[in-house]
């Protein structure tokens, strides 16, 4: 998969994207993913990227011709073009599940108090919000939807890694889990689970991811 980001800040993309999984899955040529300075499609001496809004009010937007230029620059005829912004629909793991059969996406960042309405409707595919709350700008948005997609592509998790996910992806939240020691400064770990009845263990486990489902996140269940 190739996956293009339009950005005014580059830099932020350097580190968690060069780190394990997603390392891995970008030398093994699975990922092809290019970060763009949004500033490389403005024409004027000072690079301006933003501007004030029509109507008035506090705060700046992006600017319409640098944006619209580099998408059209970047976008090709497969890709998807991808908003990330407070107001978009709110993105989960189905959606992750869509992006990673895609064959482009093109995600672009805002920054200031977001896009010319123009641009959603001329060029985005979606707008996606990562979750209710306000961000400095669009790179941690971005940074969270590649993640998710890409540890979903073919190849790039072991096997091991892919087939715990699809068991837990049932619509119940992780039931609780222990690693040695069976004692550890007075905490026990569950009798079941040392018992070596998988049937038992297995029982435990589905009505332990119920309780915890009904307590943390009824909104799951319904
Ligand atoms: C577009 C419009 C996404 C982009 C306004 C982006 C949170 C999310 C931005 C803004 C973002 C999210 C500056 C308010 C950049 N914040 N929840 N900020 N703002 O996915």
């Amino acid at each position: 998969m190739k996956i293009d980001v339009l950005t005014l800040f580059p830099a932020m993309f350097a580190g968690p994207l060069d780190e394990s999984i997603i390392k891995r899955a970008r030398q093994k040529g699975l990922l092809d993913l290019n970060i763009h300075q949004l500033r490389d499609w403005t024409h004027d001496r000072h690079k301006t990227v933003d501007d004030k809004p029509f109507g008035g009010g506090p705060g700046m937007l992006m600017k319409v011709e640098p944006l619209f230029e580099a998408i059209e620059s970047l976008k090709r005829a497969e890709s998807k073009v991808i908003l990330l912004s407070p107001s978009g629909r709110q993105f989960n793991q189905r959606i992750a599940q869509d992006l990673a059969e895609q064959q482009d996406l093109l995600l672009v960042t805002g920054h200031y108090e977001g896009f010319d309405e123009r641009i959603r409707e001329a060029l985005a595919d979606d707008d996606l919000s990562i979750g209710d709350y306000v961000l400095t700008n669009g790179a941690l948005p971005a940074m969270v939807v590649i993640d998710a997609v890409a540890r979903l592509l073919p190849g790039v998790l072991g096997d091991d890694e892919s087939s715990r996910d699809e068991s837990f992806s049932h619509g119940l939240l992780e039931y609780p889990q222990y690693t040695r020691p069976a004692e550890f400064r007075g905490m026990k770990v569950p009798d079941v689970l040392l018992s070596g009845n998988h049937a038992a263990i297995e029982k435990w486990r589905r009505a332990q991811a119920q309780l915890r489902t009904e307590n943390r996140r009824p909104d799951l269940l319904k």
